[in-house]
C-alpha cells in the first residue's frame, strides 16, 4: 500500500510500498516496469535526476559503450525493438541515454521514480517484516528491496596529498558535469589508463593545447572500429531478432561476435595461421579478438602468444620506442576488463601528447599549479581522474544496510562479498541484487544479465504471493556453497592473476576476492533449476 509520493521529511511518515527498488538505470527501469505490470505496487529511488545509470553519469569525452548497439538494448519487448534505431556500430553516451529516455517515456516509468532520493540507511525491521529505507528525502518502507544500483556506480578517486589545492577544475570520468566541459586552448592531465581514459584521451587530446597522460599501469587495447551502423545490418537483426537474441542468450558472454569463436588453443597454432588469426580480427575490431582461440583466458602460454600480438601491434604503432615501450603491457591479456578504443596508442605520437610513467615513482602530491611526480611539476589547467569505480559492491556497501538482528552488509561481506546466485545473501531477507556480486555480470553484456535477473526476481514475487509466503532468504549453506563455486570456478581461468578491480585489487583495503562469475548461460541454467525445485537453497517463510 502506498501513502502517496515520497512522503519526505515533512511529518507524513514514511511512504510505504510493497517493493522499492534502489537505483533507476536499466536494471530499475525493467524492474519496476515488469513488477508494475504484475500488480506490484513499487516505487523506484533515484539519486540522479534522470534515468540512466552508468550512462546518466558517465558523460566523458569518448564515453561509448563497448557491446555492440543492436545487442545492447532490451529484449523484452519486440515493438521496442522495431521501433527504435541505432546510428553506430557501438553507441555513444548520448544515444543510450536517449534510448533510456525513450524507454521511460514510452512505458510512463517517472511516475514511479523518486529522483533526486539518495539512499543513507537500509535496515530490516523483523518484527513488521519489511524494510526502511532512510532517505534525504525521508523514509520508505517495503516488503521488497531489489538493489539495482549497478556495478559502476561509486568512483574512486584517488586521496593525493594536496588535491584539494588544485587551482582549477576536476573531473572524474564517472561523475561527469552535465553541462559538458570545454578544454580548448587548455593544458589537461588525464590520470589513469582504464577502458574510460582509453576512450577519452584519443578525444580530449583532440581538443586541448597539452595532454599529460600519467599512467600506473598499461593497458592492452584492441581497435574497436566504430562506423555508422551498416543499415543492412540494422535490418538483419530486426527481422531476426528473436533467433538472435536466443543466440546471445547462449554466448558465455551474452553477446555474438562477429566471426565465430576459435574452439582451438592458441599456442598450438602455427605461426602463420596463428597471424592471419589475429590479424583478422584486428581488423574485424571489437571482442572477437579476444576470442580468436578457446584458451586465451585459460592457458598462460597462449594468453601470452596473443599478448604479444598486442605488444608488436603498439611498437608498430607507437613512433617513439621509449613511449612505445612504456605504453606496452607485460602482465596476462584479458585478465582486467578488456579495452576497445578508437586511435589510443596512436594519439600518443601526437606532439601535444606527453606520458607520464607513475608506476615506479607514484603521483607525489596536487599541487595549486598541476601534479607532482618525483620531485617535478607538471603545470595543468584541469585534471581528469579516469581512475574507476569502488566496483560491484561500492554502492551497496555506502548504503549502510543492516539485516536480520541488526546485522550489517559490511560485516558480513568483511572478508569479500557473499551472495548466493548474485541474488540474495544469508541473514538479509526479500532483498535481491540485480547483476550483484557472485553473478556473471561485468563479464557479460550487462542488459542480457539485467533482463535475467529481472525476469527470475519477478518470477520468484509471484510465487512468494501465490504461496502466501512472507520472506525468502538464502540459507547460509548455499550461500557459502555459491561461494566456494564462484571462486572454483575463476580459478580455472587467468582473471583472478592481475590486480583488477574484478577482484576489487584497485582498491585500497578492500579483499581480494574475484567478484563476477564467468559463464553466462550455465549460471542461467543453474537460477532455472533453483526456480523450479522449490527455491533450493533458499528458505521461504
Ligand atoms: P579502471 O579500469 O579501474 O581504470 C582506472 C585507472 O586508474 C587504471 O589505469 C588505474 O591504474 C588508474 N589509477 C587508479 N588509482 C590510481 C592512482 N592512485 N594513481 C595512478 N593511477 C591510478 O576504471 P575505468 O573507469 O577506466 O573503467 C571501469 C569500467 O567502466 C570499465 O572496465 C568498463 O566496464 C566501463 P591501475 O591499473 O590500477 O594501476
Amino acid at each position: 500500500m502506498s501513502s502517496g509520493d515520497g512522503a519526505g521529511s515533512n511529518g507524513r511518515g514514511a511512504s510505504e510500498h510493497e517493493v522499492v527498488i534502489v537505483g533507476a538505470g536499466f536494471a530499475g527501469m525493467y524492474m519496476l516496469h515488469k513488477l508494475r505490470g504484475l500488480g506490484f505496487d513499487t516505487v523506484v529511488l533515484e539519486r540522479a535526476d534522470g534515468v540512466g545509470g552508468t550512462w546518466y553519469w558517465n558523460r566523458y569525452p569518448g564515453a561509448r559503450c563497448d557491446v555492440e548497439s543492436m545487442q545492447y538494448s532490451y529484449s523484452f519487448d519486440p515493438e521496442l525493438e522495431q521501433e527504435w534505431s541505432w546510428s553506430e556500430r557501438y553507441s555513444g553516451q548520448p544515444e543510450i541515454l536517449r534510448y533510456a529516455n525513450h524507454v521511460a517515456e514510452r512505458y510512463d516509468l517517472r511516475r514511479d521514480i523518486r529522483f533526486g532520493t539518495t539512499v543513507a540507511q537500509v535496515d530490516w525491521d523483523d518484527d513488521a517484516r519489511q524494510w526502511r529505507l532512510q532517505t534525504d528525502r525521508g523514509e520508505y518502507r517495503a516488503r521488497f528491496v531489489v538493489m539495482a544500483t549497478g556495478c559502476l556506480s561509486t568512483a574512486n578517486v584517488p586521496q593525493f596529498e594536496g588535491a584539494e589545492t588544485f587551482g582549477g577544475p576536476t573531473y572524474h570520468t564517472g561523475r561527469w558535469p552535465h553541462e559538458g566541459v570545454d578544454f580548448s586552448g587548455q593544458s589537461v592531465a588525464v590520470i589513469g589508463t582504464g577502458s574510460s581514459a582509453v576512450q577519452a584521451i584519443p578525444v580530449i587530446a583532440a581538443q586541448c593545447r597539452k595532454l599529460t597522460v600519467f599512467q600506473r599501469t598499461p593497458n592492452y587495447s584492441v581497435p574497436a572500429r566504430n562506423e555508422p551502423l551498416d543499415p543492412a545490418e540494422q535490418a538483419k537483426w530486426k527481422a531476426n531478432y528473436r533467433e538472435l537474441r536466443a543466440k546471445m542468450f547462449a554466448e558465455r558472454a551474452a553477446m555474438v561476435q562477429r566471426l565465430p569463436d576459435g574452439e582451438d588453443p592458441a599456442k598450438e597454432a602455427g605461426d602463420d595461421e596463428f597471424c592471419q588469426r589475429m590479424e583478422q580480427r584486428w581488423e574485424v575490431g571489437g571482442f572477437t579478438f579476444y576470442r580468436a582461440y578457446g584458451d586465451i583466458a585459460l592457458d598462460p602460454e597462449s594468453n601470452n602468444r596473443v599478448a604479444e600480438f598486442v605488444r608488436n601491434k603498439i611498437a608498430g604503432i607507437v613512433h617513439d620506442p621509449e613511449v612505445a615501450a612504456k605504453l606496452t603491457p607485460h602482465n596476462t591479456i584479458a585478465c582486467k576488463r578488456p579495452c576497445l578504443d578508437t586511435h589510443y596508442y596512436e594519439t600518443f605520437n601526437q606532439p601535444h601528447v606527453d606520458l607520464v610513467d607513475v608506476s615506479e615513482t607514484p603521483i607525489e602530491r596536487i599541487c595549486e599549479a598541476g601534479v607532482v611526480v618525483d620531485g617535478r611539476e607538471y603545470p595543468v589547467d584541469g585534471i581528469v581522474y579516469a581512475t574507476g569505480f569502488d566496483a560491484m559492491t561500492g554502492t551497496l556497501l555506502r548504503m549502510n544496510v543492516t539485516g536480520r538482528g541488526g546485522m550489517r552488509l559490511a560485516d558480513h561481506w568483511d572478508a569479500g562479498p557473499r551472495t548466493y546466485l548474485g541474488l540474495g545473501v544469508a541473514g538479509f531477507p526479500n532483498m535481491f541484487t540485480v547483476s550483484g556480486p557472485g553473478s556473471p555480470s561485468v563479464l557479460t553484456n550487462m542488459i542480457p544479465s539485467i533482463e535475467q535477473h529481472v525476469d527470475w526476481i519477478a518470477r520468484c514475487l509471484v510465487d512468494l504471493r501465490e504461496r502466501g509466503a512472507a520472506t525468502i532468504e538464502p540459507e547460509p549453506h548455499a550461500e557459502a556453497y555459491w561461494v566456494d563455486y564462484v571462486n572454483a570456478v575463476a580459478d580455472l581461468t587467468l582473471y583472478p592473476t592481475c590486480n583488477s578491480w574484478y577482484l576489487g585489487a584497485n582498491i585500497p583495503g578492500k579483499t581480494r576476492v574475484f567478484m563476477p562469475l564467468p559463464g553466462f548461460p550455465p549460471y542461467v541454467e543453474i537460477c532455472e533449476d533453483v526456480a523450479s525445485d522449490n527455491y533450493r537453497g533458499f528458505v521461504l517463510t
